[in-house]
């Protein structure tokens, strides 16, 4: 498949589309239309491309991994095709004679949003790099009708409106009707013993579900892999009323063929916190039936043979979202295959993978083990029998330690647990920093690493710095082809070579020159959209992320209030200005995070309605955060805020993203922010607070957070100015929050008041640092020049040798 089209190749390819697909010409074409005719003629180039590819893989025999994710946060889709093909300036002439601008045709891309935050971006990121180096490799999730809501800020409070991405979205999907799989539940399981000795499972009163995939192609950088995405959506053959159909009622038809199909609507908005509804396990049986039925069909298709099925296969499963890979296999491998248990066991064992993103209780899955079994009667008898038969083997390894063996069941205390069914059935767990691999061992998967050590390992997150650097920063990126060549957006650890550069005057003078330039163009972005102005020469000071007690933006906004302060008591007070700006969404039923965003919104408007104030402190809260904006606004930060409680943030990826352009860190030592200084230097990152160690001894030796209120002036006047309030607002409920007092919750529970101090003296530090702008550029060089480290190809590499067993094929 050639793609290395010239300017007038292009013009056509255009002109055809928009001729065939909108009957009409470039003159008469709508900017949507030109949008979506791009978009088809790309497409179709990389159907060609990954036809190729699949066709070298199977001549080649090579093992596929296949990852299994209940999120993949893609954002927009053209540019990285474009630039990952080599085409945007031939794009960029063509469309400029035809009257387009390609920048335009950009905007008009709805973001692909089927994600909540850090875990569906990361498996963005990875297929990116998997096809980027040429790894064969396929993402399964769900086709949601609609992906993470869109959020509107209404008097400081956040409003969520439905994200319809479809329309604009669709252009990149390819509907596969026939690749169409059955997915059955409910019912009862009836088992009849054939005389051949083979066990026939009979489903009696289940109900069936057809998944539909929608295939994405997932392009790399100049490589010759293209992966698939393929996204299933639900629709229902069962409650299809034919019989009104064929007597012309075709509404009430329809009305009534909704039911199944509730499945593939909705993402669930929430982050880090698991709600045990029966749609979500629904969800879940879903995606893992249909994407395994698909593996294990094309693997049939390919080597006529189950046998070397664990030698061609890799399946990972990205969080326990999609656990239910593991007693699914093991159905098919039985039930229909009739494999003997212990072979398919073993079998499964070896296919199946999986990383853990997350030690916080709340968010740790497990499922009533009744509704369980109402909604998947032969998958929960296949789970206690893989329960049975692992409790056996552990009390082998500990005899009479009941007390573990307890811990350690698939099924205890009425529940289903999937972290303990994921361990279980996987060959391989991992953490996503070191610091957080290390809690897993210590903490919840203490005793699965005592009884299987070699199990555990740890894959730090990585980021697509193409993606994040050279396409959203190309001025930056420019700096760094010229000083040390263009070979690290292949082989990104070769940005360490920039690092050469932190003391050439000329080399900061230019990297602060882009800076400078990334913030007026983001200013003025959000003056066209919003109206509101940012002061182009204030410190912007970052926190873009989901909304979360234990990421703390409550932290920040304590420390700005302290600022507001300052300057209130002391109008003439000389201060660097600084603005800052978050992006973040809050679960729709999570109140406090709610709260948060509320505070911040108010705090914001009492400043910009105070004239002395806001021309030395901003507070600008960026509506509906999202990939694409992001995008935009972290090639302008200067001040990146990575400020969870130590041990909370399992890794963290933002912190990746603005260290990579230039921005510090303000951080605790928690997630990747352990390893990004051990990578750029103590010098040049802002540590402060407590370390995950210090958070366990305080909490065992009783945390009290009154005595800081007590214990620190500043802090008390803080805390009494939520109580009188913002722009009209008391936030009592947060200042009791912290202090404790209310119905016997902990007070303060992610130590916000024990790290204020520490916080503040550091923010002091950093704007003292910000004053020289030789020191700054120079930090700000080493952290670009360490970033190399935080690339997904890392990652990737990583996993495809260590825990898949991957070989490239070019
Ligand atoms: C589970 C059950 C029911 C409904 C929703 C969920 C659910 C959905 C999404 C639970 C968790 C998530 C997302 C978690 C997540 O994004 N974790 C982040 O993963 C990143 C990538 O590894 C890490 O960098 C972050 O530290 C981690 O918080």
């Amino acid at each position: 498949m050639n793609t290395n089209l010239n300017t007038a190749q292009v013009k056509e390819l255009l002109e055809g589309v928009l001729q065939r697909h909108f009957g009409c010409t470039a003159k008469e074409a709508s900017k949507e239309q030109m949008y979506k005719a791009a978009a088809i003629t790309v497409k179709n180039m990389l159907s060609d491309k990954q036809s190729e590819y699949k066709r070298k893989v199977n001549k080649a025999g090579a093992k596929r991994v296949y990852y299994m994710c209940m999120e993949f946060l893609l954002g927009r889709s053209l540019k990285t095709n474009l630039c990952n093909l080599g085409l945007q300036e031939n794009y960029k002439k063509a469309l400029k004679q035809l009257g387009f601008d390609l920048e335009d045709l950009y905007e008009c891309e709805p973001d692909a949003g089927l994600g909540n935050g850090g875990l569906g971006r990361l498996a963005a990121c990875f297929l990116d790099s998997l096809s980027s180096l040429d790894y064969p490799a396929t993402g399964f999730s769900i086709c949601y009708e609609y992906g993470l809501f869109k959020q509107m800020i209404v008097d400081g409070m956040q409003v969520e409106l439905p994200d319809v991405w479809l329309p604009g979205g669709e252009v990149w999907l390819v509907p596969r009707t026939d690749r169409i799989y059955k997915v059955r539940m409910g019912g009862h399981v009836k088992e009849n013993w054939r005389e051949d000795g083979h066990c026939e499972i009979l489903y009696e009163g289940a109900e069936e579900i057809e998944a539909v995939p929608y295939d994405m192609m997932i392009s790399g950088a100049d490589s010759s892999a293209v992966s698939l995405l393929r996204l299933w959506k639900a629709r229902d053959i069962q409650n299809f009323n034919m019989g009104l159909f064929n007597q012309g009622q075709y509404t009430r038809a329809l009305e009534n063929s909704n039911d199944a199909e509730v499945i593939s609507k909705v993402l669930y908005p929430s982050d880090n916190h698991t709600e045990g509804k029966l749609l979500r396990l629904t969800q879940q049986y879903f995606l893992v039936s249909a994407s395994i039925q698909s593996i294990l069909r094309d693997h049939m298709a390919v080597y006529g043979t189950m046998d070397n099925l664990a030698d061609k296969v890799a399946i990972h499963i990205n969080d326990t979202h999609p656990a239910l890979c593991v007693p699914e296999l093991m159905r098919i491998l039985v039930d229909d295959y009739f494999y003997p248990w212990d072979k398919a066991w073993e079998m499964v064992k070896k296919t199946v993978s999986y990383t853990n993103h997350t030690v916080m209780p709340e968010a740790l899955e497990t499922w009533n083990e009744d509704l369980f079994r109402l909604k998947l009667p032969r998958i929960y008898a296949i789970i206690r029998e893989i329960n049975e038969r692992f409790c056996k083997e552990a009390w082998e390894a500990f005899p009479g330690n009941w007390d573990r063996i307890s811990k350690m069941s698939i099924i205890g205390y009425g529940r289903v647990r999937m972290a303990n069914l994921s361990v279980v059935g996987s060959h391989s767990v991992n953490g996503v920093s070191k610091l957080h691999s290390d809690i897993l061992k210590k903490t919840i998967f203490k005793d699965f690493y005592k009884l299987y050590p070699d199990r555990f390992d740890n894959v730090t997150n990585g980021i697509a710095h193409r993606r994040w650097l050279c396409y959203s920063n190309p001025e930056l990126a420019a700096i760094l082809d010229e000083c040390i060549g263009d070979a690290y957006r292949h082989s990104p650890e070769r940005m360490s070579d920039f690092a050469k550069f932190a003391d050439d005057v000329d080399v900061q003078t230019r990297v602060r020159a882009v800076k400078h330039h990334n913030k007026v163009a983001f200013a003025n972005m959000i003056y066209q959209k919003t109206g509101q102005a940012i002061d182009t020469h204030s410190i912007y000071d970052v926190q873009i992320k989901r909304l979360h007690e234990y990421k703390r933006q409550l932290l920040n906004a304590l420390n700005i209030i302290g600022l507001y302060l300052d300057i209130k008591d002391n109008p003439n007070l000389q201060m660097q200005p600084q603005t800052f700006l978050f992006g973040a969404k809050a679960a729709p039923g999570y109140a406090m995070a709610k709260r948060i965003i509320k505070l911040l919104c108010m705090l914001g408007k009492e400043i910009d309605r105070d004239p002395v104030v806001r021309e030395k402190l901003r507070v600008v809260f960026l509506e509906n955060y999202s990939v694409s904006l992001a995008e935009a606004l972290i090639p302008s930060a200067e001040i990146s805020e990575q400020i969870s409680l130590a041990g909370k943030e399992a890794s963290g990826t933002g912190c990746m993203k603005l260290m990579m352009n230039g921005a510090l860190t303000i951080g605790t030592l928690d997630g990747a922010n352990v390893e990004m200084q051990a990578a750029a230097g103590k010098e040049n990152m802002f540590i402060f607070g407590l370390t995950a160690s210090e958070v366990e001894q305080l909490w065992a030796e009783g945390y009290h957070a009154a005595n800081f209120y007590t214990g620190n002036e500043r802090l008390r006047r803080i805390i009494n100015a939520l109580t009188v309030g913002f722009a009209g607002e008391s936030f009592a409920d947060i200042a009791n929050y912290l202090l404790g007092g209310q119905n016997g919750a902990i007070a303060d529970p992610y130590m916000c008041l024990a790290d204020f101090e520490s916080y503040r003296l550091t923010h002091e530090q950093v704007v003292e640092a910000y004053k020289d702008k030789q020191r700054w550029y120079k930090m700000s060089i080493y952290n670009i020049a360490a970033s190399g480290q935080f690339a997904a190809d890392r990652s990737i590499e990583e996993y495809a040798t260590r825990i898949w067993g991957l070989k490239k094929v070019k």
